[in-house]
């Protein structure tokens, strides 16, 4: 398998299921302003929309969006225990999880990242949009939970912590959500997530 990735975007989130799974896997950097892979390749060729990430399988057969490439990686490691199993209800609000980190969570950062950056009113209406959404997740924390599905990580925590990271460039910081900043602590002492982000070039986070 290659994972198809930019340094610090949402691509994250399957680089650290792989990591997690033990999968054998091959990563290429995708320069996402020319639309080419490292090897010079037309990227829009693998993702029509020219988003990171992509998986692409041995065979060639591209998987894109991120919610389901990690329900892909977790379906095919299932010893390792990413995902609960399809057909329970479990499986269903992991899978409701998410959802609401792709939906609602990950494209609320997106005006946040935009050329020509947002006015001070946009970036306060934004910031709201946002802040909704996280509290939600703070609420959910509130007992206490280790991960968004009690005791066992899933892939979903993965994809929590990856947008939880960006919360900079909104010039917030995670501490103002007293469970998520407990929550991104605990998955970054994980072994596979630090080894992620060693490989992206962002271990300077694991000791901020
Ligand atoms: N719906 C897509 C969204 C992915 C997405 O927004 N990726 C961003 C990075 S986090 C991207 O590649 N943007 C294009 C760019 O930066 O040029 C998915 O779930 O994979």
């Amino acid at each position: 398998m290659k994972l198809f990735i930019r340094p610090r975007a949402g691509s994250l989130a399957p680089h650290i299921a792989l990591y997690e799974a033990e999968a054998r896997f091959s990563v290429d950097i995708v320069d996402t302003q020319t639309q080419t892979t490292s090897k010079g390749e037309d990227y829009l060729a693998l993702n029509k929309m020219g988003y990171v990430p992509t998986l692409q399988l041995d065979n060639g057969v591209c998987i894109t969006e991120g919610p389901a490439i990690l329900m892909f990686i977790a379906d095919s490691f299932p010893a390792s225990r990413l995902a609960p199993r399809p057909g329970t209800v479990a499986r269903a609000h992991m899978s409701g999880f998410l959802n609401f980190v792709a939906a609602e969570i990950h494209k609320s950062f997106s005006p946040f990242f935009v050329t020509p950056p947002l006015s001070l009113e946009g970036r306060d209406a934004a910031q709201k949009k946002l802040n909704r959404k996280l509290d939600h997740m703070e609420e959910v924390f509130s007992d206490g939970r280790a991960y968004l599905m009690g005791d066992d990580f899933t892939v979903a925590d993965a994809y929590l912590m990856t947008v939880l990271r960006w919360l900079p460039a909104t010039d917030q910081v995670v501490e103002n959500w007293s469970y998520l900043a407990a929550f991104l602590e605990r998955i970054k002492a994980r072994p596979a997530v630090q080894a992620a982000m060693r490989a992206e070039g962002i271990e300077e986070e694991l000791a901020a």
